[in-house]
């Protein structure tokens, strides 16, 4: 058994009767309306609770949840800058460690050291300093917050920006159809490094986000929690439909859900009737511009992938031999 199956053995999950009242990141903030961003952290903190010290990239989350001297943090954060998130939180897991071996603090309590950032913080310029981080094992937990772009400083592209979109760094227009280049897929390349849990998580389906955050605190060594995290004022749709565009991003397979747990991938909603993607994108007018051809570009590429997920998973069925009756499945 692996070490995060160990840690897990005996795993009881949050359910609608025990989700916690604590709210170690507090109401109050300035997160625009409808932002799911500070709904995921929101809930990952729930999940975590208040034995945790909390390193945060900057970004939209630590704009509005810190404007000095207010702070809506009950927890211990540290504001690290865009690139390091990853490389604080492990070196205060390190500091505690010695500490705890010296005998300055009791090691009894589990501290949960967290970072996180945005996908600019994660996936392009703090990607060095997680890598470091999930190499050296330390026992931390990574969430990126994922808006697909970087929202905070006027919604530039970043490489977490799915193909096709508008942001003010990829406009479209006679030359050119937004974003040009595919998202980057951070989740897999954590889960390259070998570590005990990766997981992708949204808050469209709360109790599966929480849980999955407290496995990542539950298992020594280094986690991953990827979630995606809709951002209304960046992907120009209505505040009040922001869990609507998010439940049918898993359910066009444009994000679908899953952990990798000691490197077995496990999928976490199997969705065998897919809708389509033009479902998705239709709801933002971050696409309006996008043309048949595009969509149906867009349409191959998540099916392409979804094929690849379910064979990392174990899910794939084997085609029929040729000239077999049909099964009726
Ligand atoms: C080295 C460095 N470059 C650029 C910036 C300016 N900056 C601050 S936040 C930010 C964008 C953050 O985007 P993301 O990480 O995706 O988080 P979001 O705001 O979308 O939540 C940028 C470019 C900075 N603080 N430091
Ligand atoms: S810009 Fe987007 S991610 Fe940032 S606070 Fe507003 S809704 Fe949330």
């Amino acid at each position: 058994m692996g070490i995060a199956s160990e840690a897990l053995k005996d795993f009881k999950g949050f359910t609608m009767k025990n989700i916690p009242s604590v709210e170690p990141l507090s109401p109050g903030h300035r997160a625009c309306q409808g932002c799911v961003e500070i709904l995921a952290l929101r809930l990952a903190l729930k999940a975590i609770g208040t034995n945790v010290i909390v390193a945060s990239a900057t970004g939209c989350m630590e704009i509005v949840t810190s404007p000095y001297p207010q702070t809506a943090w009950r927890v211990p954060w540290i504001h690290v800058a865009f690139e390091n998130a990853a490389a604080v939180i492990s070196g205060v897991e390190s500091a505690y460690k010695v500490l705890a071996r010296k005998g300055r603090i009791s090691p009894e309590d589990k501290v949960v050291f967290l970072g996180y950032g945005g996908d600019g913080g994660t996936a392009d310029i703090g990607l060095q300093a997680l890598s470091g981080a999930l190499e050296r094992g330390h026992d931390i937990v990574y969430i990126c917050l994922d808006n697909e772009a970087y929202m905070n400083t006027g919604i530039q592209r970043s490489s977490s920006t799915p193909y096709g979109a508008m942001t003010t760094t990829s406009p479209p227009g006679k030359k050119s159809i937004g974003q040009t280049t595919w998202k980057k897929n951070v989740p897999a390349i954590a889960a390259a490094h070998d570590i005990p849990y990766v997981a992708t998580a949204s808050p469209a389906y709360p109790l599966d986000l929480m849980n999955k955050v407290k496995k990542a605190a539950m298992v020594p060594g280094p986690a991953y929690v990827h979630i995606f995290s809709v951002c209304p004022t960046g992907w120009r749709h209505p505040t009040n439909i922001a869990i609507e565009v998010a439940k049918m991003a898993v359910a066009t397979n444009v994000f679908p859900l899953y952990e990798v747990i000691d490197g077995k991938w496990i999928l976490s909603r199997k969705n065998p009737k897919p809708k389509p993607v033009v479902d998705y994108l239709k709801m933002q007018r971050r696409f309006a511009h996008l043309t048949e051809e595009e969509i149906e570009k867009i349409q191959a590429r998540v099916n392409a992938e979804w094929e690849a997920l379910l064979e990392r998973c174990g899910e794939k069925k084997e085609p029929a031999p040729e000239g077999a009756e049909p099964s009726g499945e």
